[in-house]
């Protein structure tokens, strides 16, 4: 947090309880809101989904994204994609199923899920800042075979407030690998999207089950109020 103007901690409405976040230990994950997934012509289609499901998670995440710099929150974004000479795409993950381009072909957006091509970028609404952490993983979840754990260490981050696409494999296996390191994980539900919007609900059920066996669910308003409740708050005592 660099700004005064938002308190250092709050309390956030979630299921399946609340949860008290100190925001200087907080970091805003966004998890591959790449062209590839989104847009026409990426792996997501290729692979035979309605990639308009996932435009839902755009705005509220925007919301947050905004919020986050405004407030001087830690902001990572994680993009999922293979080197140019899949040295580090398993033969088992280019192999799956009958996409229509496998990983790696040449499609409308470039070589499909390869870094440095027009499908791998994070979508131009999203875009992160030059001052941004952006992790490139080769897996679906953000820690496997990246940085993403020392430099959790290194901000002395605790929380993770977790969104992207799609809720059911690279958001929940993100927030698996993270709960098994310590971190308290609380995904927003809006901020996140499935090409199959029962795999959403569940993603998000999974989650929050048995007294949050992984983590807390909420919602982009509660977090956005939670921080606008306190900012009054403070407003309102530092004034009387
Ligand atoms: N196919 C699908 O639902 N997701 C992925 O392949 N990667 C991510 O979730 N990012």
């Amino acid at each position: 947090m660099t700004s005064s103007k938002y308190p250092s901690h709050s309390t956030v409405i979630a299921e399946p309880g609340p949860i008290d976040l100190d925001w200087s230990k907080t970091a805003l994950v966004i998890i591959d809101m790449q062209r590839d997934f989104m847009e026409p012509g990426g792996f997501g289609e290729t692979l035979g989904n309605d990639v308009s499901q996932l435009a839902r998670a755009i705005k509220p995440i925007a919301a947050l994204l905004g919020m986050a710099r405004d407030a001087g929150i830690l902001v990572i974004h994680t993009r999922e994609g293979h080197l140019p000479d899949l040295s580090d795409a398993p033969v088992a993950k280019v192999e799956r199923g009958a996409p229509s381009l496998r990983i790696g072909d040449p499609g409308p957006m470039g070589r499909i899920l390869i870094r440095g091509e027009a499908g791998h970028d994070i979508i131009p609404q999203l875009y992160p800042l030059d001052s941004e952490i952006v992790i490139d993983k080769p897996g679906k979840g953000a820690f496997y075979a990246t940085e993403m754990g020392d430099l959790l260490q290194k901000y002395g981050i605790e929380n993770l407030l977790v969104c992207g696409v799609t809720t059911e494999v690279c958001v929940n296996t993100t927030v698996r690998e993270a709960n098994d390191r310590g971190y308290r994980c609380v995904v927003v539900s809006d901020g996140c999207a499935s090409y199959f919007p029962e795999f959403h609900e569940m993603g998000l059920k999974m989650i929050k089950a048995q007294g949050g066996i992984f983590g807390w669910v909420t919602d982009s308003a509660a977090i956005l109020q939670a921080i606008s409740l306190e900012t009054s708050k403070a407003t309102a005592t530092a004034g009387a």
